[in-house]
């Protein structure tokens, strides 16, 4: 068949990339680069080529699959349906429907069918407070301090990274993850761009990143200590007289008061960063034309997430940089998720989990509390899961306790394509078509972006014969799920009957029509590149949400919290030999799920524990040996790779390996891999407290000989 070119989108990150596919009837033939798209500009990464590795995968289940004692069997949709949607009630009825819970993993947020159909119908049809998601191991404190500053909790400022003089990144390693609430493909052109006019970027990080390397500065700091640094800069900017904020700005006194004894000097002893450095940097910051401070999962997923956030906003905020070009902005996305409601304000604390009390956000229970939830007897115990693209065996705390829990379960549904980690334990897999084969607009990540864009990619392939997109998955579950429940107990929105009856691709139409500027699926399908929409512009104080339409520097929540940093980072002595545990992320993985792509996993290994030669030395260990790496919950065999990339008492394991390890998971290329799970070591009680987060970052390990 002669070859044709199709546009599309990589939902593979948050980057957006566009794509350039050349089909030959049902094959892929090449992937590249869609040099027109106004975003990406032409660049992708290895991963945009695995897509066609997903599309062909045979692991990849196109049909609904049974657990039963011989093995996996193929059923048809009708059964399928059939079964979950009665299951799921008869929990409901028996147990209340807070004994059924769902937990929705990451690649939700990158189907549109999922975000409309899934978390905006099926979820809801559900009623359960049980629901948690992979929030609560990433960006939950970006959110909170969010809702408590801005008064929305999706109002997040985006670095202007196309016009800043000054990036000062914290827990962030773009070159590998190509950004996170800051959608930038090619970080990396955009980073050179910085540099030729005149810009620095200054990176803190415990390890020497891809990133790092390409920074005009890098400092290691400690693991969880990021809030203190954060607090002593503003301090100097205070303390300097640097301060120049925007007048709908209040408690900016508050907050002087509160950084006053987090002193330079104090925080170098606490972060390892020299006190003049910290000064140094703070007064570049506030001094510099426009300056932009972003911290991502290294900050949001440690002891103080919460604080360090807050800490970053405040950066921003002081130095008069927030809702400035150059600065941080937020978006004018064509789809307004936060102006239409389709993601709420936000709210804290209204319920909390059964077993540990630990608080709601948004409707969500912190997932550390997920394992506890199922595996304690009594009422109000989950003994039905549903699990949305997510695999929280491998990518949340204590992953060997969850596992176990999921056995414990009465019933449990996937929506998946691949029997892993945590789908294993399902009674049933339903899944869906793969990214190719269905329509894309992206809804979460064009409002997270560094410029306002547009883009509506159709699906290259045609659904093959006998498969289901996701949402008309949620559809066929939800309507046999209403059906079995009585209607008292379910709400009653428009909008559900509404989306019960209309695609995704229609629900993006109506939105783009009611949008500004006014847009249309059909202009759209007229633009397959993505329509440009110009830079970011200033939309504050208009766009904030607090009721008094001012940004509140000082929430009463987060001051309260700084007794907590005082007492564990002040006062607490580290011990002697000990050893933090950080994470990482390479260009060529995906979390934990994109293994099964032999185009990806070859080539030199990379899941090794990353030590630093002294402290492999002071152990007697040698470069290369396997050794034993232990936490308060777990224990892992690896091998050690000596580096001076880390920094001395920090320790480095990926996320997402060790698929071989647990059996049951069918991915032939992935379970041959080597390397471990760095959640069978971290901690589900190991949290920013005051978010309910999972410290996944900075966990006290020892490493010792095998
Ligand atoms: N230690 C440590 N742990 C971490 C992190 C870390 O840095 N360190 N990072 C955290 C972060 S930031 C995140 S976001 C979480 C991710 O946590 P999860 O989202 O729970 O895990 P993933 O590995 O992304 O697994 C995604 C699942 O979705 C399935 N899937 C993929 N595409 C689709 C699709 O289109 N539809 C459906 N229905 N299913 C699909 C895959 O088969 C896989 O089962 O992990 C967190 N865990
Ligand atoms: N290739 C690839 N891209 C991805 C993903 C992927 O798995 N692979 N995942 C996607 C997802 S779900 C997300 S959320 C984003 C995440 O995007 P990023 O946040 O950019 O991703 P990470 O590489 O985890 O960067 C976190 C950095 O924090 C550092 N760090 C750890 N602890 C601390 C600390 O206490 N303080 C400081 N200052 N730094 C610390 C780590 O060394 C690491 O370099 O990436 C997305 N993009
Ligand atoms: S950076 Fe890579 S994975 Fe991310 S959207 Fe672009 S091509 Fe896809
Ligand atoms: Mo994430």
């Amino acid at each position: 068949m002669a070859p044709t070119t199709k546009y599309g989108t990589c939902n593979l990150c948050e980057a957006m990339c566009g794509l350039e596919i050349t089909v030959s009837g049902t094959d892929v033939v090449s992937i590249r680069g869609d040099a027109a798209d106004p975003l990406s500009r032409g660049h992708i990464c290895p991963k945009a080529v695995a897509l066609g590795d997903l599309y062909g995968d045979s692991d990849r289940l196109r049909k609904p699959v049974r657990r039963t004692a011989d093995g996996w069997v193929e059923i048809g949709w009708d059964e399928a349906f059939d079964e979950v949607a009665e299951r799921l009630a008869e929990t409901r009825k028996e147990h209340g429907a807070n004994a059924v819970a769902a937990y929705l993993g990451n690649p939700n947020v990158h189907s549109l069918g999922a975000m409309t159909h899934g978390v905006g119908l099926f979820l809801k049809s559900l009623g359960t407070r049980n629901r948690f998601s992979a929030t609560s191991v990433d960006q939950l404190p970006h959110q909170f301090v969010a809702m408590l500053m801005y008064g929305h909790q999706f109002l997040l400022p985006i670095p202007d990274i196309d016009r800043t003089e000054y990036l000062l990144v914290l827990g962030a390693n773009p070159m590998a993850s190509n950004g996170s609430l800051m959608t930038v493909p090619d970080f990396a052109k955009r980073r050179k761009e910085l540099r030729d006019r005149g810009g620095r970027m200054v990176v803190f990080d415990p390890r020497r990143t891809e990133t790092a390397k390409i920074a005009d500065e890098h400092h290691f700091v400690r693991p969880g200590t990021d809030a203190v640094l954060l607090l002593a800069m503003l301090h100097t900017i205070f303390d300097e007289g640097l301060v120049s904020s925007a007048s709908y700005v209040d408690g900016l006194a508050e907050v002087r008061a509160a950084v006053a004894d987090f002193t330079p000097d104090r925080a170098a002893s606490v972060t390892g960063v020299p006190a003049g450095d910290i000064r140094r940097i703070a007064r570049e910051f506030a001094t510099a034309p426009a300056a932009a401070c972003y911290g991502r999962v290294g900050l949001s997923t440690q002891r103080f997430g919460g604080v360090a956030q807050w800490a970053v906003q405040l950066m921003n905020i002081v130095t008069g940089n927030l809702d400035r070009p150059g600065g941080t902005m937020l978006t004018t996305p064509a789809v307004d998720i936060v102006g239409r409601g389709v993601i709420g304000k936000g709210h804290f604390d209204v319920w909390r989990s059964r077993v540990r009390g630990l608080p709601e956000f948004a409707g969500e229970l912190p997932v550390a509390a997920l394992a506890e939830e199922i595996s304690t007897p009594g009422k109000g115990r989950i003994s039905a899961l549903v699990t949305v693209a997510g695999n929280p065996v491998a990518s949340t705390p204590d992953g060997v306790a969850l596992d176990k829990a999921l056995g414990e379960l009465d019933f449990m549904v996937a929506v998946d394509f691949y029997v892993n980690e945590t789908t294993r334990h399902a009674d049933i897999i339903l899944p869906p078509t793969s990214a190719l084969e269905r329509d894309h607009y992206d809804l979460v990540f064009h409002a997270l972006a560094v410029r306002d864009t547009a883009k509506f990619s159709p699906a290259v392939f045609a659904k093959p014969e006998g498969t289901k997109h996701e949402w008309e998955i949620f559809t066929e579950v939800t309507r046999r799920y209403r059906r079995r429940v009585p209607a008292r107990k379910l709400a009653k929105r428009l909008s559900e009957a509404f989306l019960m009856r209309v695609s995704p691709t229609r629900v993006v139409d109506l939105a783009l029509r009611a949008g500004s500027p006014r847009l249309s699926l059909r202009t759209l399908r007229r633009n397959p590149h993505g329509v440009d929409l110009g830079a970011l512009r200033p939309r504050l104080p208009k766009r904030l949400y607090t009721k008094d339409k001012r940004v509140h520097a000082a929430p009463a929540e987060l001051l309260a919290d700084l007794a907590r940093v005082r007492t564990e980072l002040f006062d607490g002595r580290r011990q002697d030999g000990e050893l933090r545990l950080i994470g990482r992320r390479h260009v060529r993985d995906n979390n934990s799920w994109m293994h099964n792509s032999a185009r990806l996993t070859k080539g030199r290994p990379r899941h090794q524990l990353l030590i630093h030669p002294d402290d492999l030395a002071e152990r007697g260990l040698t470069d290369g040996q396997t050794v034993v790496v232990a936490s308060r919950v777990g224990k892992v065999e690896v091998e050690a790779l000596a580096t001076t990339d880390v920094m001395p008492g920090v320790v480095s394991l990926p996320h997402g390996f060790g698929h071989g390890r647990r059996g049951g998971v069918r991915m032939a290329v992935a379970t041959e891999l080597d390397g471990v799970s760095i959640n069978d070591l971290t901690d589900p009680e190991y949290l920013d407290t005051l978010t309910g987060t999972s410290a996944l970052n900075g966990v006290p390990v020892s490493v010792t000989g095998a």
